[in-house]
């Protein structure tokens, strides 16, 4: 028996009991209890973390049933574990959607998800802005395969209805986009997708489902670096895939399992259900504070654009009002002397970590054309919208008046230097 026959049966997953809170709970209850019952192990508060590779079969007949589909239990932790499969139901729970996979990054899960969905030949349209590495792997070794990758400006309300073609397997954007803040409207993208049968799938990393869920918007699936908000303590990796039942088996077995091995840990998965549980506390901290400081950043006369979704000088104001509930954590904003301006505020930065990443409860500043996108080249970045000179912050969780102050001192700073 090989894992090939395995691979055609996705329903290889034990049945699980019906667990408490009913799943009109709120978003907050959900993050913390959805998916587990302390009855079902001891009555521990804490469920516990399971470390197993492998799973015993009770006799030789089971395990080939097992992985012939035809009994349900855990088989091999590449396909299945106790710790990832409640973490993929929470997760599931939170973004509105039938069933989740967990992978060992973003990229782990962004790769799985796309390598399951195309072939030799498809075409992926996509949106002008992508981060960096979603972009090499798309234009870099997608296309060594044969897959044709089309941006177009998904920011036109009509551009995806008119550019979806014969061969368009997958729709897939970024919103907001990192790292310019870009915003797509998911409604209409997944209207104009349906009636031509194209998957709609959205990065939903730098919303989190606390400030926006594109299923419910239409999306067939949603895609997240867990690595940031959602574990949202910079002290781990981890992506995670969202969607129907079906699809995300299919992704399971061919492009988590066979295609990429990007499993997730089960310490990890742990430390993710422990973020989750203050998520919706950390984005609502994260989006006030981000507003006062892209608020100071618009009025201070060193600084040339601020791009954020809750300014009202946001050019999709109405988009950002509509589709999320908060604007979010992060803001990405532009000196008057370009690219050396910007590196003279972040050199000049103390309580800002210069570092990438994001939606951790440290603020972070990076450069992404130097940084981040570093993999467009200069001409691609010029093409697809990010600007030299663009700075970026994550806004983290300290002392809101600290922030502010440290980006004070750091525009002063840089101001005076050039
Ligand atoms: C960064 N971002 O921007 P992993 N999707 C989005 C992302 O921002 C990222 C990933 C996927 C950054 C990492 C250094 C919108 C990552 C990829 O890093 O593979 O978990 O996620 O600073």
């Amino acid at each position: 028996m090989t894992c090939e026959t395995a691979a055609a049966k996705p329903g290889a997953q034990p049945d699980q009991p019906v667990h408490r809170p009913a799943s009109d709970a709120g978003f907050e209850t959900r993050a913390i209890h959805h998916g587990y019952d302390p009855a079902d192990a001891d009555g521990a508060l804490t469920p516990p973390v399971h470390f197993s590779s492998t799973y015993a079969f009770e006799s030789a007949e089971g395990g080939a049933a097992r992985f012939a589909g035809e009994s349900t239990g855990y088989i091999y932790s590449r396909v299945g574990n106790p710790t990832l499969d409640l973490l993929e139901r929470r997760l599931a729970s939170l973004e509105g959607a039938e069933a989740g996979l967990a992978t060992a990054s973003g990229m782990g899960a962004i790769a799985a998800t796309v390598w399951t969905l195309i072939g030799p030949g498809d075409e992926i349209l996509t949106d002008k802005t992508l981060y960096g590495c979603t972009f090499a792997f798309f234009r870099r070794a997608l296309e060594r395969f044969g897959v044709r990758i089309r941006h177009i400006d998904m920011t036109r309300s009509d551009a995806v209805a008119e550019a979806i073609g014969e061969r368009t397997a997958l729709i897939f954007f970024e919103t907001p986009a990192n790292p310019n803040m870009r915003l797509i409207d998911i409604e209409a993208t997944a209207r104009a997708a349906r009636p031509r049968g194209v998957p709609v799938v959205v990065d939903n990393t730098y919303a989190t489902p606390y400030l926006q869920r594109p299923i419910e918007l239409g999306a067939d699936l949603v895609v997240h670096s867990a690595t940031k908000y959602l574990g949202g303590h910079g002290d781990l990796m981890a992506g995670a895939v969202l969607g129907d039942a079906e699809t995300i088996g299919r992704i399971r077995m061919e492009g988590l399992k066979d295609m990429t091995g990007a499993v997730l840990s089960s310490f990890d998965a742990m430390l993710i259900l422990r973020g989750l549980k203050t998520l919706g506390l950390r984005m609502a901290r994260h989006c006030a504070t981000a507003e006062q400081v892209a608020g100071f950043l618009e009025t201070a006369r060193t600084v040339a654009r601020v791009h954020y979704p809750g300014l009202d000088s946001f050019p999709q104001r109405a988009l950002a009002r509509r589709q999320m509930r908060l604007p979010g954590g992060m803001i990405a904003f532009e000196l008057p002397g370009g690219l050396a301006a910007g590196q003279r505020f972040i050199d000049a930065t103390r309580l800002f970590t210069r570092a990438v990443s994001l939606g951790d409860a440290e603020s972070l500043v990076q450069h992404p054309a130097s940084m981040t996108h570093s993999t467009y080249t200069a001409e691609e970045r010029a093409r697809h919208g990010i600007a030299d000179g663009l700075v970026r912050l994550s806004v983290g969780l300290e002392t809101p008046e600290d922030i502010l102050a440290d980006v004070a001192q750091a525009l002063e700073a840089a101001a005076e230097a050039g």
